[in-house]
């Protein structure tokens, strides 16, 4: 018979069986060239049939070309599940007492939704793009370590499980509940939906009596272990696979950026999957390292913010990168003052470990203390504010073309203003002291997570989405798309900053009558984003199978100002052998090419 207890241990036996299974199975395969296009016309070629078909060439893979794809569709799901989790609280919202979920569902679902985007959805996003073109751009033929990098990766996908089971095995339990079978759902049902919000504080988190937080505890440091192994990864990559054309002073300011977020994120995971440790002794075998007579529930607060303020700067940086890597294409002209914008990216990643106790300020600490992080908060707005300076620099005088990233980048420079500057307020103590755990934080975060670090992402994603399936997808949906994300993160979160202001707390499913209006106007914005995510996935969908081909390399116009870099290089090469082969192998135009 099983017990409620044993459950977590069972669980994570079979993950962990299941993550050796999936090692033991990953073979060295490093197929040359251009593997990693998922159309389907493309297998007939040579290189492919280097490659296992189907399911087992994306299980058993160590090309980081498809490693970047995992990676990427990976997140996409965790932040399908995390916007899904979105759209409920802000229906909830719409009226200012249950809506239809209540206030427990509520609490589960901001915490899961927390937990979700930003564990599980954007680093493994920035991840697999790094994966794809960071060796393309350093001119590395892979990662140094192809297998430790699958085996990163695959310990994601049990992560995910770990963290997200309650509600997994709630409808497992459900569907089987006619069968009677009372010793298997029983267990199954004990794991509900965690609730103890995505910063975990203890006491609560020590007390809820919920096994599925133990899980998710397990599930979090894997997902840490795997983010330590990739950043060591791309480290070394860096450092020691870079083509020989490549120095410090040309590396590309993407590289730059990964290269300060894996530095970062080697000095902070630790701390965290540590913290994640201490936190499950504690629930589990009677240690005290959070009690009151132990070290307290401010040790975890300094633990988990030791961690969780650098891991905002380890996301935020990546898309610094691909902003100072794209922009200046669409302007006409190079990054203005790379070199600061590389200075400003390291200054970041070493003021990153003096802010953490912003998040404390309410908490009583000794004020002498709270100055020197209000000091080193403030400061670090400096080289944010370069980026910004040099961005609006590379573009003042520039040719700009207002293609999909080019107006995803603008507008995500502008929602990082919007970020950054709230953030200056809450950095400043009495400020804080006011605006602390009110919709005003959630306001200013989501402008940063929702606003630069999304907009660079699908930015991205069109910008390279030629040399990623070698097909054009369809640029004025794409345009739409593109302003109704920058719109409607402006709809939803601004209202939330004037809420934060008015005194609204967060994490409430329900609120006084007079916020009503602003609480719908968010939840039609939050519907508008819902709309652009769903045209972006359409699109790139619809494109991936039937846009029209590539033909010629230069997709952005790119050579005229000089800024046909390696990448590109690279995809021009794979056009170019693709053709060959083509016409050595049967003399006749290859399928699809003539449309
Ligand atoms: C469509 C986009 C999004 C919408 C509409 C949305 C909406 C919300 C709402 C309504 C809350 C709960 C506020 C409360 O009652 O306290 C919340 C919290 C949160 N969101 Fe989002 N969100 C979005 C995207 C994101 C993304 C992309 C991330 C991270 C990468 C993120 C991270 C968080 C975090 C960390 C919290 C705090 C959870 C907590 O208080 O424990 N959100 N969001
Ligand atoms: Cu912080």
């Amino acid at each position: 018979m099983v017990s409620i207890d044993s459950v977590p241990g069972v669980v994570l036996g079979v993950a962990l069986l299941a993550v050796l299974a999936g090692v033991g199975v990953v073979r060295r395969r490093r197929a040359m060239a251009d593997g990693g296009y998922p159309t389907t016309d493309e297998r007939e070629t040579e290189t492919e049939t280097e490659k296992p078909f189907g399911l087992v060439r994306w299980f058993t893979t160590v090309d980081h070309k498809d490693i970047g794809i995992l990676y990427i569709v990976y997140g996409l799901v965790a932040a399908l599940w995390g916007g899904t989790d979105a759209m409920m609280l802000r229906t909830e919202l719409i009226t200012p007492g249950k809506t239809i979920w209540g206030t427990e569902t509520y609490n589960g679902l901001f915490t899961t939704h927390g937990v979700t985007m930003i564990f599980l959805f954007a680093l493994p996003v920035f991840f697999g793009i790094a994966n794809y073109f960071l060796p393309i751009l350093i001119g590395a033929d892979d990662m140094s370590f192809p297998r430790i990098n699958a085996i990163a990766f695959w310990l994601l996908p049990p992560a995910l499980v770990l963290v997200r089971g309650g509600l997994i095995t709630e409808i497992i339990a459900k569907v089987i509940s006619p069968l009677g079978l009372t010793a298997l759902t029983a267990p199954l049902l004990a794991l509900k939906p965690i609730d103890i919000s995505w910063t975990m504080y203890t006491p609560l988190s020590t007390a809820v009596a919920n096994p599925q937080v133990d899980l998710a505890l397990l599930g979090l440091h894997l997902s840490g272990i795997a983010t330590t192994m990739g950043a060591i990864n791309f480290i070394v990559t860096i450092f020691a696979e870079r083509s020989e054309d490549v120095t410090w002073a040309t590396l590309d300011i993407f590289s730059w950026t990964m290269l300060t977020t894996s530095a970062i994120a080697l000095f902070a995971f630790p701390v965290l999957g540590s913290a994640l440790i201490m936190l499950f002794l504690d629930r589990n075998f009677g240690t005290a390292f959070f009690a009151l007579d132990g070290g307290g529930p401010m040790l975890w607060q300094h633990l988990f913010w030791f961690w969780g303020h650098p891991e905002v700067y380890i996301l935020v940086l990546p898309a610094f990168g691909l902003v100072s890597l794209i922009l200046p294409k669409f302007s006409g002209r190079k990054l203005f003052g790379f070199k600061f914008v590389v200075y400003s990216t390291l200054a970041i990643g070493v003021l990153s470990f003096g802010v953490w106790a912003h998040h404390m300020f309410t908490t009583g600490m000794d004020p002498r203390v709270r100055a020197s992080f209000m000091a080193v908060s403030i400061a670090i707005a400096i080289p944010s504010a370069v980026k910004v300076f040099n961005w609006m620099t590379t573009m003042w005088s520039g040719r700009i073309r207002l293609t999909a990233p080019m107006i995803l980048l603008v507008g995500g420079i502008g929602t990082f203003i919007i970020g950054g500057v709230t953030g200056v307020f809450l950095a400043s103590i009495p400020i804080d002291l006011l605006l602390h755990d009110t919709y005003y934080v959630v306001g200013h975060f989501h402008f940063i997570i929702m606003g630069v670090i999304a907009a660079a992402m699908v930015a991205a994603s069109y910008y390279w989405f030629p040399i990623l399936t070698r097909r054009m997808y369809d640029q004025r949906v794409a345009r739409v798309q593109a302003v109704l994300l920058i719109v409607g993160v402006v709809v939803t979160f601004t209202p939330l900053l004037i809420l934060g202001y008015l005194g609204m707390p967060r994490r409430y499913a329900y609120y006084p009558a007079e916020f009503t209006l602003l609480q719908q106007i968010a939840t039609a914005g939050a519907y508008v984003i819902g709309v652009s995510v769903f045209l972006w996935i359409t699109n790139m969908i619809q494109s991936m199978r039937t846009g029209p081909l590539v033909m010629n390399a230069d997709v952005w116009n790119l050579k005229e100002t000089g800024q046909f870099t390696r990448e590109w290089q690279w995809f021009e090469e794979r056009l170019e052998e693709r053709r060959s082969f083509e016409r050595s192998e049967s003399g006749t135009a290859p399928p699809g090419d003539d449309d």
